[in-house]
């Protein structure tokens, strides 16, 4: 049987299904953690990790010197070292594909939200402001243009969501993309010159940090509109609320936070953001997909048969 390491709750049916495939130990249970951690250290082969806030990274994985992968849940892997996995021949997989349309949906919804003031509308009749008279008339979708910054796989479920909402769509990347119907913009700040909406849906980690900087939000003007559904890392957040206070630009729309949970309270005080508490791909029906490859990562590679999502910094040859 393998030793299967699960460091923090995860969602019961990935508990479930892995107490059949080894012997699965949940580490948060263990009365005295640092003993549970040197007895399992040699022994564990397979960790099931969840997308929250414990960083999996070298100092971790370096007490598991038999491990050979690490299955992770959620499409961001940013929590997880994975290239220090990747030199110590550890796979890393993720849970790609399945939440795009979700992740996309969600991101409408922020977008709509945010451009015509719908969350503020509500809050505006539970006050019973409407006696008062009618919530003020808001800014609109109709003739703008939104520029996509991370055209991957949810970045173009998010595009052909925008498409049908007569959006004009551009995006950004390291790479133009041959069979992408979209204008590419070489530079970032080029094309938040060139948009009224700048939406953010590229990885997090070292990469992307701060990409969108106080050069990036001018260039998106005061009549522009940030929406993040990507990660708090890819905003310099200081810089994000100095631009909302200032009318650097017009309002922004969050899914994701530099320090989450913890959300800054400047954010929290001001009316023109939408905050959600990282809810992109948080339905049932998705995060069952999502639960599910978690799973079917570990069952593949113990059956022999090689893990069905390694990420790139670990790939595998079958
Ligand atoms: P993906 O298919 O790998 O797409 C990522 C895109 O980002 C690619 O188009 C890539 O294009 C671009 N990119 C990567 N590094 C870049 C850089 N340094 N500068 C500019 N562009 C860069 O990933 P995905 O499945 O769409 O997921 C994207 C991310 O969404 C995840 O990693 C996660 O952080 C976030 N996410 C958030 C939620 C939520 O609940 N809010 C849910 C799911 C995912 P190039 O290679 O051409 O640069
Ligand atoms: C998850 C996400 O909510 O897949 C991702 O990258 O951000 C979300 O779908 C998160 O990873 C789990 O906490």
């Amino acid at each position: 049987m393998v030793d299967i390491l699960m460091p923090t709750p995860m969602m019961p049916m990935i508990a479930e299904q892995l107490a059949r495939v080894g012997t699965l130990h949940k580490l948060w249970e263990a009365p005295d953690r640092a003993a549970a951690l040197a007895d399992l250290g040699p022994r564990v082969t397979a960790m099931a990790v969840g997308g929250g806030h414990q960083p999996i990274d070298a100092a971790f994985l370096g007490r598991f010197p038999n491990l050979k992968i690490v299955s992770s849940f959620g499409v961001g892997y940013d929590h997880v070292d994975a290239a220090w996995a990747g030199a110590h021949g550890i796979l890393v997989t993720n849970t790609p594909d399945v939440l795009n349309e979700e992740v996309a949906d969600t991101a409408l919804g922020l977008l709509l939200g945010t451009v015509r003031r719908l969350p503020q509308a509500e809050r505006y009749l539970r006050a019973g402001k409407w006696l008062e008279g009618a919530f003020p008339l808001s800014d609109s979708l109709r003739e703008k243009t939104i520029g996509i910054l991370g055209l991957g796989r949810i970045g173009k479920a998010i595009a052909r969501r925008c498409e049908a909402f007569g959006l004009k769509v551009v995006y950004h990347g390291r790479n133009a993309q041959e069979d992408a119907p979209y204008l590419f913009y070489p530079t970032l700040v080029g094309m938040a010159r060139a948009v009224d909406i700048l939406l953010v849906i590229t990885p997090g980690g070292a990469g992307t940090a701060n990409m969108v900087n106080r050069e990036v939000l001018e260039a998106l003007g005061p009549r522009g509109v940030l929406i993040n559904v990507a990660r708090g890392s890819v905003v310099d957040e200081p810089a994000l609320i100095e631009a909302l206070k200032a009318g650097v630009i017009a309002a922004a729309g969050l899914d994701v936070f530099a320090d989450e949970p913890r959300v800054p309270q400047a954010l929290i005080d001001m009316d023109n953001v939408v905050l959600l508490p990282h809810v992109g791909s948080a339905s049932h029906h998705t995060r069952r997909g999502m639960a599910q490859l978690v799973v079917d990562n570990i069952k593949s590679f113990v059956a022999g048969k090689g893990p069905l999502t390694p990420v790139a910094e670990t790939p595998w040859t079958r």
